[in-house]
Parts: C-alpha cells; sequence; structure tokens
C-alpha cells in the first residue's frame, strides 16, 4: 500500500526539489512554484538563493553540524518505517557491512549529498562518523531490523578522488563504510546521447557471441543453466564476443550499441512443470545487484573496456536499465530495506493486469490505474515503488552511477509504463542535468500511436506531467510494416499509420524499429518473403525517427516468439560450423540480406535528409508507398513496391518544390531514374522492391 508522504529535511537537498510537484505538503514549495517564470526549469530551483531562502524556512537542521548522528536514527523518516524500530540497539552483535549502494561518487556532481544505501547486520542504533572534511554526513535512518541503514554524504566541491572510509559506530562495536570518490570520465567521449544521426542495433549479449570462455560457468550456476541447448539457458555470449565484433558492426554501419541488461542476475536453474522450465535469467531482466556486472558476461573492467574500444571506433553504447522491478532473487526480496520498497512481498503482491491505457485515459479508475503502477510484472518480479521518495533516490542514483561510472550514451528504459510519470520525468531531469545530452528510451509497448505520445516527453499530459522521456519505441508503426511487408495490409496503411505523428511533439525522435527481443522475427511471420525483410528493413531505415535493428536481422535470421528469436548469431560460438559474421559464411540468402542492410545503412550516412528530413507523402495506394524527406540540403524519395511485377508511379513535384526538368537520380533498387514533366514525375518501381532517388 502506498504511503503518505510527509514533510522531511531530505527536501531540502536540491535534488528533491524535482519531485516537490507531488508532494501533498509541500506548500511552501507549491506556492514557490507558481510564482516561478519558469517553474520546470531545473535551474531555476537551484539557483542558490532560491534554496537558501526555501530551506530557510522548511530545513530547521539546516547549517547544524553535519553530524547528525545525535537524532535519533529514525528522526526524518515517514512514520510508516518507525513501527517497528527498536530504540535500543541491545540485541545481535557488531555490526557488520557487507554491500554499500553506491559504491563511489563523484565530486562536482548535480546529486549532492548522495544518498548511500548501507546493507550489513547489527546496524540497529548505527551512528555514521567521517573524519574527512571532504565530504559530510547527515539524514541517517536504520530500517527497523537493523539491517539497512541510509545516510547522506556531501562530497565538498574540493575533494580529490580517492578513498574516504565512514566509520559506521554502533553501542556494541564499529565496522567500515567502504566508499570512494570517482575521477569523472570525459565528457566529450562519453555521455554523448543519441540522435537521428545514429542507427541503434540491439545485442542480447548472451546470444551473439562467446568471446571468453571462462565465464560460461561461473560460481553458482549448475550445468543445466548453462545448456547452450535449451533456449532459455545461458549461452555462453558475453561482453567479450562483443568487442571481438566491434568491427563487424562498424563495417555493417551501424553507431550505437544497445545491450539488453549487464546487471548481475541469479545463476540458477528455474525448475518447474511448465513448458517455460527448465530456465535462467540470460537476459538480464532479473537483477539481483543493481550495482554489478553479470558474471557470465564479464566485470565492470571489461563493460569499461567495451565501452573504451566502442567509442574509439565511432560506436555508442546504449545500457538496458529497469527500475520497474528486480528479480525476486534479490536480497531485498527477503529483507526489503523498507517496509515500502515493493508493492507488496513476495508472498502477497497485486499482478499486473496489463491494463496499460488506463493511465492514457482521464477516465482510469484507481483500482485499475493502481494496478497498472503496483502489479508485479509476474510472481517473479517484485516491482518498486518509486512514490517512496528513497526508492526513487536510490534509483535516479544507480542510473547515474552506471553513466557516469561506465560511460554509456544512452538508455533504454525497460516498461517504463508501469511507473509513476512523474518518476519518469524526474528520472529524465536528473540525466539530463549532470549529462546534458544524455538520451532514454522508453520501452511503451502498445500498437496505439496515443499511447505512445502520452509518455514520450516535450509536451505534457492530461495529468500536467511531461515526462521529458527523449524517445520512446514506436510499436505502432512497426506493427503497420510487418502488416504492409507480408501481405496482410494494404501499403496505404503505413500512411495511415504516419498521420498519427500529428500526436508527437517532434515525430523525429521516435525510435523506429525493426524488431526486438520480445518480437517474432520478420523472416518467421506468417507471409515473410526476403524480399519483404528487405523492404520492411529499408522502411525501416528511412522513414523519420532514430532507428533500431535487430541482432541477426542483417542476415534474415529466423526465430519465433521468445525465446526462439533470441538464438545464437551463427560464427559467435565455440563449436559453430561456420561464421555468418564473414561473406564466407554466410548463405547466399544471408548475404543478399547483409548487403542490402549496409548499403541502406550507408545512404542513410550519405544523406541527411534521410536521417533529419521532413516526411512528405507522395503516392499510396494497395501496394506502393512512395515518400520524400527534403531538408534545406536535399531531397530523397523513397518507394516501396509489393506488387510482384514492375510498377510505375506518378508523383508530384511541386510539392516538393521540383521544377520541370529536376533529374531523379537512383541510389539504390532501381537502374532507372526519373525527370519532372508539366509538374511530376513517374518513377519505375521494380516489383517488389524498394528504391530510392535522389533528387538533382
Ligand atoms: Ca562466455
Ligand atoms: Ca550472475
Ligand atoms: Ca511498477
Amino acid at each position: 500500500m502506498r504511503q503518505a508522504k510527509t514533510q522531511s529535511t531530505a527536501e531540502c537537498e536540491p535534488f528533491a526539489f524535482l519531485r516537490a510537484s507531488t508532494s501533498s505538503s509541500n506548500s511552501i514549495l507549491q506556492s514557490a512554484k507558481r510564482v516561478a517564470a519558469s517553474p520546470f526549469d531545473v535551474r531555476w530551483w537551484l539557483r542558490p538563493t532560491v534554496v537558501i531562502l526555501l530551506c530557510a524556512g522548511l530545513c530547521p537542521g539546516l547549517g547544524r553540524s553535519p553530524d547528525n548522528n545525535r537524532r535519533s536514527p529514525e528522526g526524518h523518516r515517514p512514520s510508516a518505517h518507525q513501527t517497528a524500530q527498536p530504540r535500543q540497539a541491545t540485541q545481535g552483535g557488531v555490526p557488520s557491512v557487507a554491500k554499500v549502494e553506491p559504491p563511489s561518487w563523484w565530486a562536482h556532481h548535480s546529486i549532492n549529498p548522495v544518498r548511500l544505501l548501507v546493507r550489513g547486520e547489527n546496524l540497529t542504533g548505527a551512528r555514521v562518523r567521517v573524519t574527512n572534511p571532504a565530504i559530510q554526513t547527515s539524514e541517517v535512518f536504520v530500517n527497523s531490523k537493523g539491517t539497512y541503514l541510509f545516510v547522506n554524504v556531501r562530497i565538498s566541491p574540493t575533494a580529490r578522488p580517492g578513498s574516504y572510509p565512514l566509520t559506521l559506530v554502533t553501542p556494541l562495536g564499529s565496522t567500515t563504510i567502504p566508499f570512494t570518490i570517482a575521477a569523472p570520465l570525459a565528457a566529450d567521449t562519453h555521455f554523448r546521447g543519441i540522435t537521428n544521426d545514429d542507427v541503434i542495433y540491439l545485442i542480447m549479449p548472451d546470444r551473439f557471441a562467446d568471446g571468453d570462455q571462462s565465464n560460461n560457468a561461473p560460481p553458482g550456476s549448475p550445468a543445466a543453466a548453462n545448456d547452450r541447448k535449451n533456449p532459455r539457458a545461458y549461452h555462453g555470449g558475453d561482453l567479450r564476443g562483443i568487442i571481438n565484433h566491434l568491427p563487424y558492426l562498424k563495417d555493417l554501419g551501424v553507431t550505437a550499441l544497445w545491450l539488453t541488461p549487464w546487471y548481475d542476475n541469479w545463476n540458477g536453474v528455474n525448475n518447474c512443470d511448465k513448458p517455460w522450465c527448465p530456465n535462467t535469467y540470460y537476459h538480464g531482466y532479473h537483477a539481483i545487484d543493481y550495482y554489478a556486472v553479470e558474471d557470465h558476461f564479464g566485470d565492470l573492467a571489461t563493460l569499461r573496456e567495451l565501452i573504451e574500444k566502442a567509442h574509439a571506433l565511432g560506436l555508442k553504447i546504449i545500457q538496458d536499465q529497469v527500475a520497474n522491478h528486480v528479480g525476486s532473487r534479490h536480497p531485498w526480496v527477503k529483507d526489503p530495506p523498507l517496509d515500502n520498497w515493493f508493492h507488496g512481498t513476495l508472498a502477497q503482491h497485486p499482478l499486473n493486469k496489463f491494463r496499460n491505457s488506463v493511465l492514457l485515459s482521464p477516465h482510469g479508475n484507481q483500482d485499475e490505474v493502481r494496478n497498472t503502477l503496483d502489479g508485479w510484472f509476474s510472481d517473479d518480479l517484485p516491482d518498486m515503488n518509486q512514490e517512496e521518495p528513497d526508492v526513487a533516490r536510490y534509483e535516479i542514483q544507480n542510473s547515474l552511477w552506471w553513466i557516469g561510472a561506465t560511460g554509456p550514451d544512452g538508455i533504454r528504459q525497460d516498461t517504463i509504463q508501469y511507473m509513476p510519470r512523474t518518476f519518469i520525468r524526474d528520472l529524465s531531469d536528473a540525466l539530463h542535468r549532470e549529462y546534458p545530452k544524455m538520451w532514454m528510451v522508453g520501452e511503451v509497448f502498445e500498437r496505439d500511436a496515443a499511447q505512445t505520445a502520452f509518455f514520450i516527453g516535450g509536451h505534457k499530459g492530461w495529468d500536467g506531467v511531461d515526462t521529458r522521456l527523449d524517445s520512446d519505441f514506436d510499436f505502432a508503426l512497426w506493427n503497420a510494416s510487418l502488416l504492409a511487408f507480408t501481405s496482410k495490409a494494404p501499403m496505404r496503411g503505413l500512411r495511415d499509420q504516419l498521420k498519427y505523428d500529428a500526436l508527437y511533439p517532434d515525430p523525429l525522435k521516435i525510435t523506429a524499429f525493426a524488431n526486438n527481443h520480445d518480437t517474432m522475427r520478420f523472416m518467421s511471420l506468417d507471409g515473410a518473403t526476403l524480399e519483404g525483410a528487405m523492404m520492411h528493413i529499408a522502411f525501416i531505415l528511412s522513414v523519420r525517427g532514430v532507428p533500431q535493428l535487430y541482432y541477426g536481422e542483417e542476415i534474415a535470421m529466423e526465430g519465433k516468439e521468445d525465446p526462439d528469436n533470441r538464438r545464437d548469431f551463427p560464427g559467435g560460438f565455440p563449436g559453430d560450423t561456420r561464421n555468418a559474421f564473414t561473406p564466407e559464411g554466410r548463405r547466399p540468402k544471408e548475404q543478399k540480406m547483409f548487403e542490402w542492410t549496409r548499403a541502406w545503412l550507408s545512404l542513410r550516412a550519405e544523406h541527411s535528409a534521410l536521417r533529419r528530413g521532413r516526411l512528405i507523402d507522395l503516392f499510396y495506394d494497395d501496394d506502393a508507398y512512395v515518400f520524400a524527406r527534403r531538408n534545406k540540403s536535399e531531397t530523397v524519395i523513397v518507394a516501396f513496391n509489393r506488387e510482384a511485377k514492375e510498377k510505375k508511379v506518378t508523383v508530384p513535384a511541386r510539392a516538393i518544390g521540383l521544377r520541370d526538368g529536376a533529374e531523379l537520380s537512383t541510389l539504390i533498387g532501381t537502374a532507372g531514374g526519373a525527370r519532372v514533366t508539366d509538374g511530376s514525375a513517374t518513377l519505375t518501381l521494380p516489383g517488389n522492391s524498394a528504391a530510392m532517388f535522389l533528387v538533382r
């Protein structure tokens, strides 16, 4: 159940202002926001005078000794957390610390203080001391079992990188909380964001390439967990395997790699009598440690090496983050840091009914809304309660920690519509404040453009919230493209879907994807042909938005529903009989698809109109769709003909500013160009193919 939010001194941190609009008790902030010239401008709130004035009224503790351990440890927590709080540390033994999250932070960071979550034993009654004046602690809280301690650490701007251990003291002993101030990564070569100049390539690390067989059976993983014959077991793919194939990806022409989650997941194997057992968490969506790298995939140093080597080749990296839930094997599940850390418990929790549109509708009833936000994605995925400020804060810090510690350029945020939109906004704001170019794309798995548009940033929804989310995936257009290119729907359906771009603040910001790890591969769809797959990928690479491909699409891999759509890339694994990373190892069909994909990627890189141009419909009927992409420097025309035979299509030329005599030269897909006469041009389109023309 949700807890009523109470005022706390923690609200005085600049970080907290970003969520102030959701605080029912924060009337001073609310009234201040009403008079603000730009109440959603973070910089306004962060002006020192504003901070001081607001805090003078709200935070009587500000300015007191940073060592607030004289306060009762539970002093600032909402009362819901206090119910079982022992007054004295008379039970248990000497304190011990097992985990500190985050383990490191940075000076000059926009989140300061950072709030550490310390897991340990016998922490009841703990105080935290520091001797180095470069850091100051405050707001200590210990949970009722004495197993978790929260503490704010404020880092002086003059603090130098190094070790800054904190001392945890209870009446029964003391121990150390290790903590490091890290040197920041260079901002010009990291955190660069994703733009329309990028093409994203989705990789499941376990299924792409095994570059290090020494990590294929890490501690705690039985043989059944690492069985390549089981599509739900770990197959051995890893970060080293991706490093080894960076040149392949560079040559293909993609510019950004989205890796499914690299958080550490449980190494064991689930057994049951259902068809999906035995299974493992090879896909990475069941984190047991938000601050560690999956040991099947490598370690933090290998991840850093991957990101540096990718960057050196001009390839960006996108981290898959999952703030909505963790795995049921996470230590929190048996012993949550706070009673309201999750929505419910493993034994008793709501299950998500996935009535997702209740959030879109202003008429949704609260039972359904709460189920969508609080319901567990499955019994195996405990749902994080982002409406608890300490949960939101933990997750925002975690998101920024990965960016700062490893240097990726973007984030893909899983199952984003099951989290409060205010949390998405606060996370977006925190990311952009520290990393101005940072880009986050949300998974809104809905074929309804209205739903997609509701979650993308740049406009307020009916609820008054602008998520400020940079992008989300265009499942509606993906669906329309599959239907069109498997001949399940008229080609005009593409245009009919694209008209709903009217709902987006900026349609260029949408991520147009060909397929992903949750969808059947094109070649396994009913009605699929290689020509259809070629048109589908050409469409995704030429339509507005940031394109995203799925590993293996460039060789027309097959695969039905999960996990069949996650087959190993041929040649990536020891013992593979052929290597499809090389032309010699590809079958003729695969080579044809590879060359076609590479050619369209190359054209996209060469022609700015394909990346950023306005899309203008020129022709659409049952079997063909022709559109222009036009910017100040050039106009290209992209045409799709689904008929088996050649088709002549006349397009209006004046509509795209062309005069009689203008030449349309072919870029790909057809030998014949065209010339504008009497205000129009007649294109000769080969059967079952896509073509592109450049206007000169
Ligand atoms: Ca491996
Ligand atoms: Ca693991
Ligand atoms: Ca949720």
